[in-house]
């Protein structure tokens, strides 16, 4: 059936029905600070958009025009019948996250290195990773570490040779581990060869790879910007012509229109595939689709989420046919896995992204519980549990069988999130554990940050000149246009990727064991309290926390295929769930707060404890306590 056009005409519920709508629906609201259940309030579905534009005459006259054209563009409908999931590796797989600049150096330059990778393999092992992801360790300028790529084939110099690749490849699988790249596949460096030659002249084969645009007299095509600072568009004066990019000034993003581009990624991704890698992480993969005539953004939209142009790109035209393309086309004949990174998609987008039958991607990253809602990255507040556990009710398993979910905390591109919830580290390594016990017993597929295992915390930074992240850094020379450095470092630091990204902390010799030699990025003294040599050694820390958690996820179906049902679900600040798979059934009890509550037991035939971060069993749940017990 022909999906009628949506219009100013259409109720709220019809709006809300739509899956782009839906979601934009919750980001909305979610963003003004009002709660998402509205979205689906009966009395508001009836409205229709015309009423609310009425309402809010203040709203910029454009917005719902985009708001229709963005949702008009969705023709896809979600199936809404429960299925049984199927089972898939990755679904049973415990992956782990390597940043690999900062993650062991080998040679004493500073930074870390694949052959430093390959000599920690066995400290993987025996963690119970199952899958690692690397970031990027293509060549590259490294003017945002990696993420902009000049040459896909090639192993940036300063983390080694192919033969490191490989000898890292082969290591991986010898220990049953399996290995995913990360793929940048929405933008290249501006020193791509591609991208140069496609410079050199309009009459250029390589041309259509790219956005390249007249200007408007002397402005830019059109206002997008840019999420590393100022307008998204380079003016190259030779030829008086824009080129657009999304990121940084040297990252240039890909026109996927263009066949010939999309065949020669295809090539490339087959190549990696043919060597043996498992998967990829796509990096910002639902930004790959623009309409062509690139127009401008809302300035209601931008301003709300403080980026102008995002509703044109974040669920472009083409998105779910270029995705498929890949898949058929480089994916599915290796049977390779993906994860994509996709900013901004929320839960209906996220199922027409991941939905199995659909053929897209197999798992997404999506970003909805990293802050807490009203807050962004770089606001200085305490995370509050309670909307995780919302969060988690409202979101995991609604995609009824059909796609699966990812879980985790930290990565590259975030704070730690143990520093959100407890900024003062009062209860550091007690609420590290209870983190762990979420991800690793909740339904979904755990993805450990490296650092995540020890219970690394934000670092202490003194100054700008300690920041070494392109972001970080193009903010606060943006901030202190207009403001006081310190406030503008104050900001800057709440939320400044380089948290992740100081060394891992090995040891507590000189630079965390990290480099004999001068670290890319310095240490900040927290390996004398955190580091993993001493927790391996002490039977009560994180890392040997996480070893046993991994261990009890091995070893039950129960905690990837079971059922997932909740206990009092409106608690404030305690969590309790059981998930069951047969005959075989654990309970979760979790205070998510620093005050005592009360132990609730569960389970007719009895229970036995199989984990807690306390070291006895007591009638109360003490500051972040949480404990998994075996029931029947
Ligand atoms: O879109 C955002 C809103 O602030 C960002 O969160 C952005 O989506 C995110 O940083 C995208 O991340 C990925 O692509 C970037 C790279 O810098 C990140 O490290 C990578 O994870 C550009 O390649
Ligand atoms: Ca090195």
């Amino acid at each position: 059936m022909m999906k009628q056009d949506l219009t100013l005409n259409s109720k709220l519920r019809e709006i809300v029905a739509n899956p782009v709508g839906h979601d934009v629906a919750v980001k909305l609201l979610t963003q003004m600070g009002l709660p998402s259940r509205l979205a689906r309030n009966p009395l508001l579905g009836g409205l229709r958009l015309k009423q609310l534009k009425a309402l809010f005459k203040q709203l910029d006259p454009g917005f719902f025009d985009a708001v229709l054209n963005l949702l008009n563009s969705e023709k896809d409908t979600l199936d809404d019948s429960r299925v049984e999931p199927k089972r898939a590796w990755w679904k049973e797989a415990v992956f782990y996250q390597i940043y690999p600049r900062s993650f062991m150096d080998s040679n004493g330059d500073g930074v870390g290195d694949l052959r430093g990778i390959l000599s920690k393999l066995d400290y993987l092992k025996a963690l119970g990773v199952d899958a690692v992801w690397l970031s990027p360790i293509y060549d590259s300028p490294c003017d945002d570490n990696g993420y902009d790529i000049r040459d896909y084939q090639k192993i940036l110099p300063e983390f080694g040779s192919m033969d490191d690749f490989d000898a890292l490849l082969g290591g991986l699988h010898e220990r049953g581990m399996k290995l995913i790249m990360d793929l940048v596949l929405n933008h290249t460096s501006d020193e791509h060869p591609w991208f140069t030659e496609a410079l050199q002249s309009e009459s250029s084969p390589k041309r259509d790879f790219y956005f390249f645009r007249k200007g408007r007299g002397k402005k830019p095509p059109n206002n997008w910007t840019s999420f590393f600072g100022g307008p998204a568009w380079n003016f190259y004066p030779g030829q008086d012509v824009f080129a657009l990019h999304l990121f940084s000034k040297k990252q240039m993003d890909l026109n996927w229109d263009c066949p010939a581009l999309r065949e020669e990624i295809y090539g490339m991704v087959r190549w990696w595939l043919e060597k043996g890698v498992d998967g990829f992480r796509l990096d910002v993969i639902n930004y790959i689709s623009k309409p062509a005539a690139l127009p401008d953004g809302n300035a209601f939209i931008g301003s709300l989420m403080g980026f102008s142009g995002i509703e044109h790109y974040f669920a472009g035209p083409r998105l779910h046919e270029y995705l498929r393309e890949l898949r058929t086309k480089a994916f599915a004949p290796y049977g390779a896995f993906s994860v994509g990174e996709t900013p901004g998609a929320g839960e209906k987008i996220g199922r027409l992204l991941t939905d199995d039958t659909r053929g897209e991607l197999d798992l997404i990253f999506s970003f909805d519980h990293l802050e807490t809602p009203g807050h962004t990255r770089f606001d200085e507040y305490a995370y509050d549990l309670s909307y995780l556990k919302r969060f988690y009710i409202e979101r995991l398993n609604t995609s009824l069988g059909h796609g699966w979910d990812t879980l985790f905390y930290d990565n590259h591109d975030n704070p730690r999130m143990l520093s959100k919830i407890d900024p003062p580290g009062a209860h550091r390594f007690t609420l590290a554990k209870l983190l762990g016990v979420l991800q690793m017993t909740l339904c979904g597929t755990p993805f450990l940050y490296q650092g995540q295992e020890l219970g690394a915390v934000n670092k202490v930074f003194s100054s700008i000149g300690d920041l070494r992240d392109v972001e970080s850094l193009n903010l606060y020379e943006d901030l202190i246009k207009t403001m006081p450095a310190d406030d503008a470092l104050r900001r800057v630091l709440a939320g400044t990727r380089d948290h992740a990204r100081t060394p891992m902390q090995w040891n507590d010799s000189k630079n965390a064991g990290f480099t004999t030699g001068t670290p890319w990025i310095d240490t900040d003294g927290d390996e004398k309290l955190c580091n993993a040599e001493q927790q391996l050694e002490d039977e009560y820390s994180v890392l040997r926390f996480y070893q046993r958690l991994t261990a009890i996820r091995r070893a039950s179906k129960a905690f990837i295929y079971g059922q997932t049902e909740y206990i009092d679900p409106k608690a404030n600040h305690s969590m309790r769930y059981i998930r069951r798979l047969g005959e075989e059934a654990y309970y979760i009890e979790c205070n998510l707060g620093a005050s005592e509550t009360k132990h609730k037991a569960h389970g007719r035939g009895g229970s036995t404890l199989v984990l807690s971060n306390y070291e006895d069993e007591t009638e109360t749940l003490r500051a972040y306590e949480a404990r998994v017990y075996r029931v029947s």
